[in-house]
């Protein structure tokens, strides 16, 4: 029987955006995150051209963490956290993206941010690019679709590397860099990758040709990365959510197969370096004319990622329509069907800790490399008892269901697993709504949806249950 590592690294996981606030503070520029609107539950947030007075920008002041971050992190070591996962944000350092010299200021909040950390022995675990690229590269360069980009976002990695070399051992390139496979929704497309599809564009071809400049430029991070500091190690960030066949029919099967190929190619990719066969062909019958060099293939190969790093939040299923024959053909928000074994959340995430098991056998029989999960979690909507605290046992219970997965998998499949960080431990703006009322923290904080509250921060229930967690290496959920 397998064992959790002696110096398992249990953590907890933001991103720069969604908690520092501080959005035009020390000559950082305007990021895509910026421009998007709060939404709500079912409402989706919309991308603005610009930054338009009157507009409600939660990511603007979030939780200011950029003006807490000393008191916070006294927190995070009350808590007894081994690592803190973050974001560098690239407007920080590169507010236009396309800039030769990085901003100092910028530089030094991350300076100065790490070394608190390193103060209480909480290790930085850093992602490049977590839904926060600079919106002038969005304006000028179209995103992703461009190649140039892959030299800005070297150039970035390059900087923050030598930078914090001594400083940050763990680094991930882009935050679950497989959102954009459903290009239905744009909020995915343009978070990823900075790219707006206009009418009569093909969704599918752009997301191709983005994101391989993206595994390209992540492949150049990694070598980039070993060639500054050889101890370094540089993960994917791939988000599992695992699509299983709605029924044992062979037309389910073939399309939950081809879903799953359609989600977690980038991984093939990232992590085995070369595409897979299907892809290859399938861009060909296509008749896409993408920009993929033969450079490019040897850029892949030769910077293999350290590890797999995801998030699991999760599972779908997936359904063949009525009339449709067995074949490999996926269509995302199509396709997918409700789960009728699964609890969901107030926003529809269904609840299977299994499926956390699942996705880790997946990945380990595929890549044979150690795992990180860097996100897992549970949002809802808290309510602060009479007594002033927020007691949370329904986020402690799906915790414990997911961390007994994920023991299961370390001790009886034998997967090399690196460490667990929860999302949003300290309660932060929603990636997907905007919303602050979608919480995930073992820390409270008072701002709601409209923006009011004081910033205090207060435990829940959850924060004392996880620090016994970490305290007992697991052993005590
Ligand atoms: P929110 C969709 C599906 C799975 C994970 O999400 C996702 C998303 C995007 O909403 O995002 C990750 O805040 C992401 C985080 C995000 C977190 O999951 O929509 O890496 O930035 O906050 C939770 O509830």
């Amino acid at each position: 029987m397998g064992h959790l590592r002696k110096d398992f690294l249990w953590g907890g996981a933001v991103a720069a955006h969604q908690l520092e606030g501080g959005w035009n503070k020390g000559g950082k520029g305007v990021s895509v995150a910026d421009v998007m609107t709060a939404g709500a539950n079912g409402v989706p947030r919309q991308i603005t051209d610009g930054v338009i007075p009157g507009k409600n920008y939660p990511n603007h002041d979030a939780i200011d963490f950029y003006g807490h971050y000393k008191d916070d992190v006294k927190l995070f070591a009350d808590l007894g956290l081994k690592c803190f996962r973050t974001s560098i944000a690239w407007t920080r350092i590169f507010p236009n993206g396309d800039e030769e010299e990085p901003n100092e200021e910028g530089l030094q909040f991350y300076d100065d941010l790490f070394d608190e950390l390193l103060k209480y022995g909480i290790e930085p675990v850093i992602t490049l690019s977590h839904f926060e690229m600079p919106y002038h590269l969005v304006t000028e360069y179209g995103g992703w679709r461009n190649r140039k980009v892959i030299d800005f976002f070297t150039h970035f990695a390059e900087v923050v590397f030598k930078r914090y070399k001594n400083k940050v051992k763990y680094w991930m390139t882009f935050n679950e860099i497989n959102n954009q496979a459903n290009t239905a929704v744009p909020f995915f497309l343009f978070t990823n990758s900075g790219v707006e599809v206009k009418p009569g564009e093909d969704a599918e071809k752009i997301m191709y040709q983005a994101a391989h400049y993206e595994v390209v430029a992540s492949a150049l991070a990694v070598q980039i990365g070993h060639k500054i500091n050889p101890d370094f190690q540089i993960g994917a960030m791939i988000a599992m959510v695992p699509l299983y066949p709605a029924s044992p029919d062979p037309r389910d099967i073939f399309k939950a197969e081809r879903a799953m190929q359609t989600r977690y190619w980038f991984a093939d990719v990232q992590a085995g370096g070369a595409y897979p066969t299907w892809l290859t062909q399938y861009q060909q019958d296509k008749g896409w004319d993408l920009d993929i060099t033969l450079a490019d293939l040897d850029v892949l190969k030769a910077g293999k990622v350290d590890y797999i790093g995801f998030s699991y939040y999760m599972s779908n299923a997936v359904k063949a329509k009525d009339n449709e024959p067995a074949s490999y053909k996926y269509e995302e928000n199509v396709d997918i069907v409700k789960n009728p074994t699964l609890q969901a959340s107030e926003w529809g995430w269904q609840i299977d800790p299994q499926g956390l098991r699942y996705g880790m056998n997946w990945f380990n029989d595929r890549f044979h490399l150690p795992q990180f999960i860097v996100e897992n979690g549970f949002g809802a909507i808290d309510k602060i008892d009479a007594d002033g605290h927020v007691h949370d046992d329904y986020r402690v219970d799906y915790l414990r269901q997911h961390i007994e997965q994920m023991k299961l998998a370390v001790e009886v499949d034998g997967i090399d697993l690196m460490g667990y960080t929860p999302w949003g431990f300290i309660d932060l703006v929603s990636a997907g709504t905007g919303q602050m009322d979608k919480r995930y923290g073992f820390i409270y904080v008072d701002k709601n949806d409209k923006g009011e509250g004081t910033l205090k921060r207060s435990k829940k229930d959850s924060f004392y249950w996880y620090e016994n967690v970490i305290k007992t290496n697991g052993a005590d959920l």
